[in-house]
């Protein structure tokens, strides 16, 4: 390891002790960007990169409700407010029992450089609980949002924070949380993204990040002359990003093969075309049924407590969580023919699974460049609460594909290597930290 990296990450340690993915996510950062720094020593007299390793602010609370037993049930409440640079604390909201702290300043973290990627004026956060919506009725879920809210709507704000979805926090989720942010401060504003299309939402939100994955997917494959024409692909997840990358992978002309969820995966050679898909959403969103049903519905093969990637694929979509790509698995899909990662998870390929990818040079695009649509069309979400104007679909899709080509770009400007290798990783990590450390550069040490 670079000697500088090194002396870094183990004051980043000793600081931020306990916080495993924190750490992982720095460090890929810093290997990318201590050299760039050393080339651009303006960032490194101002510490920029030790200042955006600091939250500029972290909230924690208690969020105490009554489950329909009636008996109280305690869960911890966060909110991450890691840089606002460039525009107000922007990130989703993340419910499951693994939530800690050190999980939400890694998703914080990342944000800061994914939502400067977008060219949108949005800083980072993000926030959740370790609440976990499975088995839960609405009712409880309801109780639970009111509560959270009750706490967090004093720090949050249409030009301060504004929070979205993320796992376990989808439409239903932001509609309790919206309702009891304006009841308690009577005013209708966009203090969150992802709201339902009659009340302030954006068309081709919920579309959005598995849309944008598989747009960053075939920009990857343009560069090659290749498209996503006749590739089989496989899925991980079976939730908002997964549901919509099959979408839009079947729209182009490849074939899913796999989803997951927590239980395990499935694996239909036939593909998962528009009807099957349909299928899925109903399960998932609405009987929020296990992946395994579709396995005994469909007639195909299911794989219990496994992740899908021993299964032959052209083009891998990571959508469910963090490391769920281990280097056994990478070594797996480069023998099997992958050539192409494109990540709608934020941080699903452990560190030894990317090293693999970059020593064998294949397309691997790092989730803060892959999955930044979800944050982009949020983006637009606000452009068009401010405005108090909706877009079209078409408007809204044409939006995202143009930032998705220009998140491209800036990976290609900033990551291409001298034998024409693209690597995505350090592309990402330089073309959004610039404008972030230039932002803070003028801003004085604040
Ligand atoms: P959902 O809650 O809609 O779906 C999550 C899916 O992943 C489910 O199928 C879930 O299975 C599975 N999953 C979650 N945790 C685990 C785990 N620990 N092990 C195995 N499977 C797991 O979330 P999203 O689709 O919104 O998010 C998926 C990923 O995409 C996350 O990494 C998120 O941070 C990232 N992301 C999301 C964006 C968005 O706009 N929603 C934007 C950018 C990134 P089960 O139901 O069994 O828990
Ligand atoms: O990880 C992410 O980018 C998200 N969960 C979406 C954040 C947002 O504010 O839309």
């Amino acid at each position: 390891m670079d000697p500088k990296v090194e002396q870094f990450m183990a004051k980043i340690k000793a600081k931020n002790p306990s916080e495993p993915e924190f750490h992982q996510a720095v460090h890929e950062v810093a290997e990318s960007l201590i050299p760039f720094i050393e080339e651009n020593p303006r960032y490194k007299h101002a510490k920029i990169l030790e200042r955006i390793a600091e939250p500029e602010r972290v909230i924690m609370f208690r969020v105490p409700w009554i489950n329909d037993k009636g008996d109280v049930e305690i869960n911890r409440g966060y909110r991450i407010e890691m840089n606002s640079a460039i525009g107000p604390y922007k990130g989703g909201l993340r419910f499951h029992p693994t939530v800690n702290l050190g999980i939400l300043k890694f998703l914080a973290f990342e944000q800061v450089l994914k939502n400067s990627l977008t060219t949108l004026p949005m800083g980072g956060g993000k926030g959740g609980s370790d609440f976990d919506p499975k088995g839960k009725s609405d009712n409880e879920v309801m109780r639970f949002c009111q509560s959270f809210m009750t706490e967090l709507y004093r720090h949050i704000g249409p030009n301060t924070d504004v929070p979205a979805g993320d796992i376990g926090v989808g439409g239903r989720e932001i509609g309790f949380l919206f309702g009891q942010y304006k009841r308690i401060k009577n005013e209708f504003v966009g203090v969150l993204t992802g709201k339902g299309i009659q009340w302030g939402g954006s068309l081709i939100r919920p579309e959005a990040t598995g849309y944008g994955t598989v747009y960053f997917a075939e920009e990857m494959l343009k560069v090659k002359g290749d498209s996503l024409k006749g590739k089989i692909a496989t899925v991980s997840g079976s939730g908002n990003v997964a549901q919509f990358a099959v979408q839009k992978l079947t729209e182009l002309g490849g074939k899913a093969v796999t989803m997951s969820d927590s239980a395990g995966s499935i694996y239909d050679p036939e593909g998962i075309d528009a009807e099957k898909l349909a299928w899925v959403m109903d399960l998932k969103n609405i009987r929020r049924g296990r992946i395994k049903e579709y396995a005994e519905h469909f007639g195909c093969e299911y794989f219990e407590g496994k992740r899908p990637w021993h299964v032959k694929c052209d083009v891998a979509f990571p959508s469910a969580t963090e490391n769920e790509i281990d280097k056994n698995d990478a070594e797996t899909l480069v023998k099997n023919g992958c050539m192409v990662i494109s990540e709608g998870a934020n941080m699903p390929s452990s560190p030894d699974a990317i090293e693999m990818y970059l020593e064998k040079k294949i397309l691997y695009g790092p989730g803060k460049a892959a999955n930044a649509g979800g944050v982009a069309v949020s983006g637009l979400e606000m452009t068009q609460n401010s405005m108090r104007l909706p877009w079209s679909r078409e408007e809204v899709d044409s939006r995202l594909q143009t930032i998705m080509k220009n998140i491209h770009q800036t990976c290609v400007d900033f990551g291409t290597e001298p034998d024409g290798y693209i690597n995505y990783v350090n592309g990402a990590n330089v073309g959004g930290f610039v404008k972030v450390a230039d932002a803070m550069l003028a801003q004085g040490v604040v």
